[in-house]
């Protein structure tokens, strides 16, 4: 027996050529791909083993496992602030897992429905006690840290900013995540510095209004 295989929009026809006559069927499109691919799968992948011998497989197990490996974390947000204060800017060394011992900006994570500004503030007088305002976005990068036990990704937003008084002194109110915040020149930073900044700096950024 012949026969025509004459896909229609989403309907399949199918004009079997028997001896006495033309014999006309039609078939969702869907249930012809499917058992294709289900008879081709039996031949290709299994080998033709049998089902139970297939349990049992080795293979098979490997193969269920990795189509079962967790999926990579989400990209984070999170905020850098330049705080800025005549030609100087804030910075600590940070005593957290991401970064630890380098020299960085103070910066957090964006919590849910806090635009970037209301973050800088928020953030800053967590972990400094000061007061800023002027803030204006500066420029945003993206930051892979894969030599972490966890892998993380982190999309910063780095803003500068300015102190409200200029009299305030910065606070260590999170002694847990940082050993104490200064005040440094542009060109001699600490070192070493937490790679977002890093990058920033090896890029020739410069924070201050040019
Ligand atoms: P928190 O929100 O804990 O203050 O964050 P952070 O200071 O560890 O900064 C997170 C962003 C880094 C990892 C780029």
């Amino acid at each position: 027996m012949a026969a025509i295989v004459w896909p229609i929009n989403n309907t399949t026809i199918i004009h079997k050529l028997l001896p006495s006559k033309l014999h006309t069927i039609s078939y969702p499109s869907s249930l012809i791909s499917y058992t294709l691919s289900f008879f081709s799968h039996l031949l290709t992948s299994s080998n033709m083993v049998s089902a139970a011998e297939q349990i049992n497989s080795p293979t098979l197990a490997k193969a269920n496992e990795d189509d079962h490996v967790a999926a990579p974390p989400s990209p984070q947000v999170a905020v850098a602030i330049c705080l800025l204060r005549d030609k100087r800017i804030l910075m600590g060394r940070r005593l957290v897992s991401i970064g630890n011992s380098k020299y960085s900006l103070p910066s957090g994570h964006l919590e849910f429905g806090e635009n970037f500004e209301e973050c800088a503030i928020r953030e800053i007088k967590e972990e400094t006690g000061l007061d800023i305002g002027k803030i204006e976005f500066l420029k945003v990068t993206n930051n892979l840290f894969m030599d972490q036990p966890k892998p993380a990704d982190y999309v910063v937003v780095f803003v500068r900013a300015v102190l409200t008084d200029p009299t305030q002194t910065p606070l260590n109110l999170e002694p847990e995540k940082c050993d104490g915040w200064d005040w440094y020149e542009w060109d001699n930073l600490p070192q070493p510095l937490f790679g977002p900044i890093k990058k920033m700096v090896m890029d020739g950024f410069n924070p201050f209004p040019q």
